[in-house]
Order: C-alpha cells, then sequence, then structure tokens
C-alpha cells in the first residue's frame, strides 16, 4: 500500500462481507456494526486503515478502499483458525476472562499460534501507519499486539481496548502465558475496558504479576506511562430510534404480534448462542412459572432468538443441545397445537427484523452470568420511543452500571429471575415509561459515537503525557 495512515484500527475481523451480486458478481460491502458506524467518520477523515481477517481461509485478498476506508486484510491458515481463534481465543481466554463459567482448555499449541498470529497484525500495523500515527487494536483476539507493535514502532499512539471483562486477579493468573499477555496489553498508552471493575483488575495485576508501581490508573512501565480505564460502549442511538420509528418497521412489529396470537405478554431474548449469556436458566424460569401457574400459555409467549455462534467449538455445541432440549421440553409439557410456549429461533436478522421484535417485545429478558457490556439490552431501550416496555437485565452485565431503571436480577438466583420478570409483566404502564425515559435521555448523550471520541481524546492525553483521568473513572 502506498500511502501510509494517520489512524488504523486493528480488529479480528474486517468490517466488510462478500457478497455475490444479482449477476455473479463478487463484490465486498461494509458489514454492518456499532464500531464501524462510531469510526467511520475518524477513519474517513484521517485516511484511516482497518486491518483484519476477511474471512475465509488461505491468501487473503489484496488490500482495497471501500466508501473511504482502507481495508487491509490479514490472512488465516485453516490450522490458525482453528488454532489462534476457535482454540486460544474462543475456548481458552473467552470462557476465562468470563469468570470461567465453561472450564477454559488450555493447548500450548493454540498458543504459539496466537502468539505467531499476533505478529502478522502487529507487522501489518507497523507497515500501515503513519509517523505519529494513531494504532487503535481491538480486543481479546490481539492482546499481544501492542507489544509487539510498540517494539517495531516505538513512535506510534497505541491505544487497546477490550469489549469483554477483564477477570480478577485469581483467574487471570491461571492461564500459563499470563506474563506475556500482561505485558502485551502493557505494550499500550492506554488500556480501555468497559467497567472501572476491570480497569482496577489491569492494574492490581500488573502489580501482583509484574511487580510494577502505579498511581490511580497510571502504571508505570519501563519509563513510561501506561493508563487504565473505563469506556463503557454504546450504541448509535439516534439510528435505532429512527429505525424503531420507521413506519415499516411499525408494520412489522404489529405483524409479529399477530403472528404470535395477539398474547397479553410477549417475552423476548436475543443473544448469540453463547453460554456467557444465560439463556437456559432464563427458559428455565419461563418454565417454572408456567409450571407454578404464574404464566399461561397463551397469555404469556417466549421468544427466544439465538444467533448462530462458533460452531466449531465444543462448548458451543453442547450448548445448543441443551438450548434445544429445554425449548422441546417446555413446549412438550406446556404447548398446545398450534400454540407453543417458546419460539425458538436459531437465526440471523436484519437490524429491521430485530428492531420490529424489540418495538414488539412486552419485556425483554437480558440474562447474562458475565457480559462486558451487552448492546442488545441498549437496543431494546433505545426502540421503545414512548411505549414503556420492561428490561429485565442481569447485574453481571456491564450495561447494569448504566441502565439502573431496569428490572435488574442476580442471574443465578432462579427465584430472583423469576421475581424480576413477574414484577416487570405486572408493572404499570406509566411506571415503565418513567423507566424507560431515564435510560432512554442516558442512551441519547452516551452513543457510540461519544465513547470512540472519549477514548480518541485520552488515548492523545495519555500519549502525549498529560495526565487527565479519563471520563468518569475514579482512582483506584
Ligand atoms: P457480543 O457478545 O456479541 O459482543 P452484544 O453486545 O449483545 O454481544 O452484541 C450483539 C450484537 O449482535 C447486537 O448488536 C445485536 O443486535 C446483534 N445480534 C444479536 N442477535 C442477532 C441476530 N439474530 N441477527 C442479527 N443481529 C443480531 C461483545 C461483548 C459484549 C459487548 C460487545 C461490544 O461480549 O459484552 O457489549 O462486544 O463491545
Amino acid at each position: 500500500m502506498a500511502e501510509r495512515s494517520s489512524f488504523v484500527v486493528v480488529a479480528n475481523r474486517l468490517p466488510v462481507d462478500e457478497i455475490t451480486t444479482p449477476d455473479g458478481e463478487r463484490q465486498w460491502r461494509t458489514s454492518p456494526g456499532g464500531l464501524v458506524t462510531a469510526l467511520h467518520p475518524v477513519l474517513t477523515e484521517h485516511g484511516g486503515t482497518w486491518i483484519g481477517w476477511a474471512g475465509g481461509t488461505g491468501e487473503a485478498p489484496e488490500p482495497f478502499d471501500l466508501e473511504g476506508i482502507h481495508i487491509h486484510p490479514v490472512p488465516l491458515s485453516a490450522d490458525e483458525l482453528e488454532r489462534y481463534y476457535e482454540g486460544q481465543s474462543n475456548a481458552t481466554i473467552w470462557p476465562l476472562y468470563h469468570d470461567a463459567v465453561e472450564t477454559p482448555v488450555y493447548k500450548r499449541r493454540w498458543r504459539e499460534t496466537y502468539r505467531l498470529v499476533n505478529q502478522r497484525f502487529a507487522q501489518a500495523a507497523a507497515e500501515v501507519a503513519a509517523d505519529g500515527a494513531t494504532v487503535w487494536v481491538q480486543d481479546y483476539q490481539l492482546q499481544l499486539v501492542p507489544a509487539m507493535l510498540r517494539e517495531l514502532r516505538p513512535d506510534l499512539k497505541i491505544g487497546f481496548f477490550l469489549h469483554i471483562p477483564f477477570p480478577p486477579i485469581e483467574l487471570f493468573m491461571q492461564m500459563p502465558f499470563r506474563a506475556e499477555v500482561l505485558r502485551g496489553l502493557l505494550g499500550s498508552d492506554l488500556v480501555g475496558f468497559q467497567q472501572r471493575l476491570a480497569a482496577q483488575n489491569f492494574v492490581r495485576l500488573a502489580r501482583h504479576l509484574l511487580g510494577l508501581r502505579y498511581e490511580g490508573q497510571s502504571i508505570q512501565v519501563d519509563g513510561r506511562k501506561v493508563k487504565a480505564g473505563a469506556f463503557p460502549i454504546s450504541i448509535d442511538t439516534k439510528e435505532m430510534e429512527r429505525l424503531a420509528a420507521d413506519p415499516k418497521v411499525q408494520a412489522r412489529a404489529k405483524e409479529i404480534r399477530a403472528e404470535l396470537g395477539d398474547p397479553k405478554t410477549i417475552i423476548l431474548g436475543v443473544d448469540r448462542l453463547d453460554y456467557t449469556k444465560g439463556i437456559e436458566l432464563r427458559l428455565k424460569a419461563f418454565r417454572e412459572l408456567l409450571s407454578d401457574g404464574k404464566l399461561k400459555v397463551g397469555d404469556a409467549v417466549m421468544v427466544q432468538v439465538a444467533t448462530p455462534s462458533r460452531e466449531r467449538v465444543e462448548h458451543y455445541q453442547s450448548l445448543r443441545v441443551k438450548v434445544e432440549r429445554e425449548v422441546g421440553r417446555i413446549n412438550g409439557e406446556f404447548g398446545r397445537v398450534g400454540v407453543p410456549a417458546v419460539h425458538y429461533l436459531h437465526q440471523s436478522y436484519s437490524k429491521q427484523e430485530l428492531a420490529a421484535m424489540y418495538v414488539a417485545a412486552d419485556v425483554m429478558m437480558v440474562t447474562p452470568l458475565r457480559d462486558g457490556m451487552n448492546l442488545v439490552a441498549k437496543e431494546y431501550v433505545a426502540c421503545r420511543g414512548d411505549t414503556g416496555g420492561a428490561l429485565v437485565l442481569s447485574e453481571f452485565a456491564g450495561a447494569a452500571t448504566e441502565m439502573r431503571q431496569s428490572f435488574l436480577c442476580n442471574p443465578h438466583d432462579p427465584d430472583g429471575v423469576k421475581d424480576a420478570l413477574m414484577r416487570a409483566v405486572a408493572a404499570e404502564p406509566a411506571e415503565l415509561k418513567r423507566r424507560m425515559r431515564v435510560m432512554q435521555r442516558h442512551l441519547r448523550t452516551h452513543d457510540v459515537a461519544q465513547w470512540a471520541r472519549t477514548f480518541l481524546d485520552a488515548l492523545e492525553a495519555a500519549a502525549e503525557g498529560r495526565d487527565p483521568e479519563p471520563d468518569g473513572v475514579q482512582s483506584t
């Protein structure tokens, strides 16, 4: 690539999909997503480059430009995909960082490939970044990149954002190459987390594992300062509100209600099919409420959308079996001909269709055992306009820190979940509207563009050695 960029994003996935046009031509288009929406203006303003994997294995496509963004694909072989992505990223780090709700699997050859692939991403960033450029590395698949990149290009401003939780010291210490991962992250000028507690876990870990000194959220590393901070991610609130108000979406929401038999209460769950999301416990709570006679089939119906995810990883295969068995059990016990108790949809949807479901649903259940943020909770709130609706939300989702007017519950306590759901079902419309309005106001000022701006300003300040505490962060 001839031209070098002053702003570079490094993420496992590129924000693009390859599609086939009606006349059989292969074409790239940007995939819809919060991150790309937030970063698009920054990328186009600075002639920015996005480095990532394009999907598929073997040789990567040549770099190309799309909608004002330089796209720089990084190749992955089938073996690398299995070891770096499915193995080390999704069978080791993902469960470990989510409170080990599934047992993490540790394999030496996965770690070796993780290192090799991280080096490849760092190398690509070193090649495309202009002198003194800002490089923003995303998420748990690429934790070694900051240090590798600093080694190659000490002139760069390097930021890292972790989209998932950062575990407490006791859990992190299980990881076989723990010091290397920590040193990898410490290559950044600023390490961002979803939650204050995660940032605190990180600075304490730096002292515990490497004996590094810290003051507030600032760690001393090799004569440099590395800042840690909380930057809760959000959604494109305006776009979500616009979508929900679209007459086509409103009409589709009515249609969905009718298709479900116009029940009194539609209870909705929308998640990737992931064991952190608490899908099973939510189904069990619904089953027990039917069995207690507190909810009745016909009056209440549950719709569970479970997007296919990481289907080659074993944890995910066994989860699918468990969820589908539970759905079958509920429908077998409580459904009637033509009136199932649970509608289970193992499919992907367009944003329009999802918005219509949010508009149609009286109660949204978001019950993860642990979640970095959970954007579904925020999307539901943004879609409700002035119609109320109830959000049942796990205390263990990052979103719980901000969505305080939701019906909060502890997902480990089945009675607590049932109680929160029943309170949500029974709440007065006026109360629901009041709760929604407070959360909606928050989302209007705290959208994904504000998130990106706040992070990038804090990165600039951290890299220049200025030391303002990033917005909303308290010192330990
Ligand atoms: P995820 O674990 O993927 O993200 P989440 O934040 O809920 O979880 O985002 C899921 C996104 O996928 C939402 O925007 C939702 O609309 C969309 N989606 C879900 N099901 C869909 C379907 N069937 N069809 C189409 N779209 C669907 C990780 C972390 C989270 C963190 C985000 C962002 O695990 O905690 O909030 O990154 O940082």
